[in-house]
């Protein structure tokens, strides 16, 4: 694959950039009536107004162009057929065959993986009707009411931000916590008050042995028959979702109750698979099954539409635009719907994780940016806090504004002004307020949003949304020619803290080999916990 700035659109856009960047996007409305209704997008029910952006028909064009040029269909391709297209770890990517319909065919090491996804999906949901309707019962014959899933990073945010989106239509008479932080503050309060009896913990790991959560299973382990004191109570409270049979065993999980995936699904593209067993408790099998189908259609709309009308290629290339042209560093994502207050979260390490990458296929150190800044919270709360910066402040940010047209909770007026306050963000960013005598009553205007729109938040349209952000990404890591699909910065930090741990704990004072500042630190804390 070629480095993305030898590449003729490349060029072309670094030219293009000189012409058009100082143009106003006031001047860019006015010239052209139509551009609000032209440069949009349409599909799978999501509708996409990106006019607000600092460009022009001939950007598009010079953008697909750059995709094109980068192979970016033929790479899709090989992901949605699985090609080990994440190199640095040999594997393929294959978050796309977990929400496949049952007569697909995709095909890993001569193994049609998709009988194995419709398997572990029905085995799910047996598992969640029983617990659902009260069947299966605890230790001490009681139902279960509690529900802990103890996981982080992609073995958390994808399960908690999908329960908190789709809390309207999940289960009220079950209760849900998510344990991600070995930090003991983290499992004692979501403890707090809960009957072990009647509480069943979801162990969520791919590898089963992050720190984090053998830490925090075996603690609640613990807690569990601190009241129910046989060891047999364990099997009746415990499940386990991950890759690994061995560990799930010899932590005395029966294996009859582990749900599984496969080294082919990344962990922060993983809360469509076992990993949602949570998320399919809350809502229910059927509607965690018309999640899939949304994560579906969008998944075959980024395979076949063609870019300049592809919602995810659009974005991807959108976000491209401003960091490498613009010099952009980050990209504020502003929900206007509280339900998907931790879909910012869930962002973050879906796009940071996955391209925040300096070294390219080939093992070339780029000589370009990568990897956007995701941050964001909902509106309007946002609004009283840091839109201030973006509106006057010095540097660019792009938004994506997201917003539905229907509440789940009507309520006199509320939408309504809701709405007004997401239209009138976005308009004031774009044009801004020219004409005050006061400084710094002017808004310079000229900053850059998407808006997008859909009817009402559901289960297909939360999983179109995360297919939508998932391509996208990929749309990036194929421009900047890295693998989006390792995440050796993560694994380094699960060895790190390994070797500091016996030096914390040890009885006598520990011979140590760290600079000065972590050498120091290790010995106040030592004393300090004394
Ligand atoms: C995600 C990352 C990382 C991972 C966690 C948990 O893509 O690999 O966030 O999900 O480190 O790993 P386990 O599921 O193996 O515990």
């Amino acid at each position: 694959m070629p480095n993305p700035t030898t590449l003729p659109a490349w060029q072309a856009l670094q030219a293009h950039h000189a012409e058009i960047s100082k143009t106003h996007l006031r001047d860019l409305f006015a010239a052209d009536p139509t551009r609000g209704t032209t440069l949009t997008a349409e599909a799978a029910g999501l509708y996409l107004d990106f006019s607000k952006n600092r460009i022009t028909a001939e950007t598009i064009q010079l953008l697909v162009q750059l995709a094109n040029e980068s192979n970016l269909r033929g790479r899709t391709e090989a992901m949605f057929t699985g090609e080990k297209i994440n190199t640095t770890e040999n594997r393929a990517v294959l978050h796309t065959a977990l929400r496949a319909p049952k007569t697909a065919q995709i095909v890993v090491d001569n193994h049609n993986v998709v009988p194995d996804v419709h398997a572990v999906l029905d085995a799910m949901s047996a598992f969640a009707i029983k617990v659902r309707s009260g069947q299966w019962l605890g230790h001490t014959g009681k139902p279960i009411k509690n529900v802990i899933n103890i996981g982080i990073g992609g073995s958390d945010l994808g399960p908690v931000m999908a329960y908190e989106a789709l809390k309207h239509y999940s289960a009220r008479h079950l209760h849900f916590y998510y344990v991600s932080n070995v930090d003991g503050t983290d499992l004692a309060e979501a403890v707090l008050g809960l009957d072990p009896a009647e509480t069943l913990c979801i162990v969520s790991s791919k590898t089963f042995t992050t720190i984090e959560t053998m830490t925090n299973a075996s603690s609640a382990r613990q807690w569990l028959l601190a009241t129910l004191k046989d060891p047999a109570a364990v099997a009746k409270h415990f499940v386990a979702v991950s890759t690994n049979a061995a560990e799930v065993s010899k932590f005395g999980i029966d294996t009859a109750n582990m749900f599984g995936f496969w080294d082919w699904v990344g962990g922060r593209y993983s809360m469509d698979s076992a990993i949602g067993l949570s998320t399919m408790l809350a809502i229910g099998p059927d509607n965690f099954r018309a999640m899939l189908n949304g994560f579906h259609e969008m998944d075959e709309h980024f395979r076949t539409a063609p870019y300049d009308q592809n919602l995810p290629a659009l974005m991807g290339l959108l976000g491209l635009w401003y960091t490498n042209f613009f010099g952009a560093h980050t990209q504020a994502v502003l929900p206007y719907e509280q339900y998907l207050k931790r879909f910012p979260a869930y962002l973050q390490q879906l796009t940071m994780e996955s391209n925040g990458k300096y070294i390219q296929l080939d093992g070339e150190r780029v000589n370009y940016d990568t990897g956007v800044i995701y941050w964001g919270e909902p509106g309007t709360n946002g609004q009283h806090s840091f839109y201030q910066l973006i509106h006057q402040g010095t540097r660019l940010i792009p938004c994506d504004f997201l917003f539905f047209a229907k509440s789940l909770n009507p309520n006199g007026r509320h939408q309504d002004i809701l709405i007004a306050n997401v239209l009138a963000q976005a308009e004031a960013l774009a044009f801004g307020k020219p004409d005050s005598p006061e400084p710094h009553r002017v808004f310079e205007g000229n900053r850059p949003s998407n808006m997008l729109v859909a009817d009402q938040l559901d289960p297909a349209t939360l999983g179109k949304l995360v297919a939508l952000y998932e391509h996208a990404v990929f749309t990036q890591g194929i421009i900047w020619n890295i693998d989006s699909f390792d995440q050796w910065g993560v694994e380094l930090g699960k060895v790190l803290a390994n070797k500091i741990v016996p030096e914390l704990e040890s009885e006598t004072e520990p011979a140590l080999n760290h600079d000065s500042s972590t050498n120091n630190l290790i010995r106040r804390y030592r004393a300090a916990r004394r």
